[in-house]
C-alpha cells in the first residue's frame, strides 16, 4: 500500500511538472482578451464560468472607464462566484452566480495594476475551486 501511495505521489508531481512546462507555452484559453470600449464608453465582455475555469481568464481593461462583465454559468450543480480583490481596497467585486444564471456586474477600475480573479467556493475538505484552477487575471492599464 505504501509503495502504491508513493508511486501515486510521484505520478502527481510529474503531472504538475508537465503542467508548469506547458504554462510557458501560449495557450488559447489563456490568451488575454483586450476588452473593447463601446460607443457609450463602457468596456463590455462576457465571461463563462465552468467547473473549474473562467473563459476568457485574462481580461485587459483601461483604467478610469466603466467595465461591464456578463457572467454566464454553464454548470447546473456546483455553485461558483467571481471575486476581484485589490489589496488597497479600491476595487472589490464579489458576485455569486447561481445555477444556469447570467449576471451582469459593473465597476470602474481607477488604478492600473494586475488583480487576481478567483472563485473561493469549496466543498470541505476538498480544495477550493481556485486551487482547482478557477482563477484568472484582470489587467488594468
Ligand atoms: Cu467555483
Amino acid at each position: 500500500m505504501r509503495l502504491l501511495h508513493i508511486l501515486a505521489t510521484v505520478g502527481l508531481l510529474t503531472s504538475v511538472g508537465i503542467t508548469i512546462v506547458d504554462a510557458t507555452e501560449p495557450s488559447q484559453s489563456g490568451a488575454p482578451l483586450m476588452v473593447l470600449v463601446a460607443a457609450d464608453g463602457v468596456q463590455r465582455a462576457t465571461v463563462t464560468l465552468d467547473s473549474y475555469s473562467y473563459t476568457p481568464n485574462h481580461l485587459i481593461v483601461e483604467a478610469g472607464k466603466p467595465v461591464e462583465l456578463t457572467l454566464t454559468r454553464v454548470t447546473t450543480m456546483i455553485p461558483h462566484n467571481f471575486i476581484i480583490k485589490d489589496p488597497t481596497g479600491r476595487l472589490s467585486v464579489e458576485q455569486d452566480v447561481s445555477a444556469g444564471k447570467t449576471v451582469t456586474i459593473a465597476f470602474t477600475p481607477t488604478q492600473p495594476g494586475t488583480f487576481p480573479i478567483y472563485c473561493d467556493k469549496r466543498l470541505w475538505p476538498l480544495p477550493s475551486h481556485r486551487d482547482k484552477g478557477m482563477e484568472g487575471t484582470l489587467e488594468v492599464r
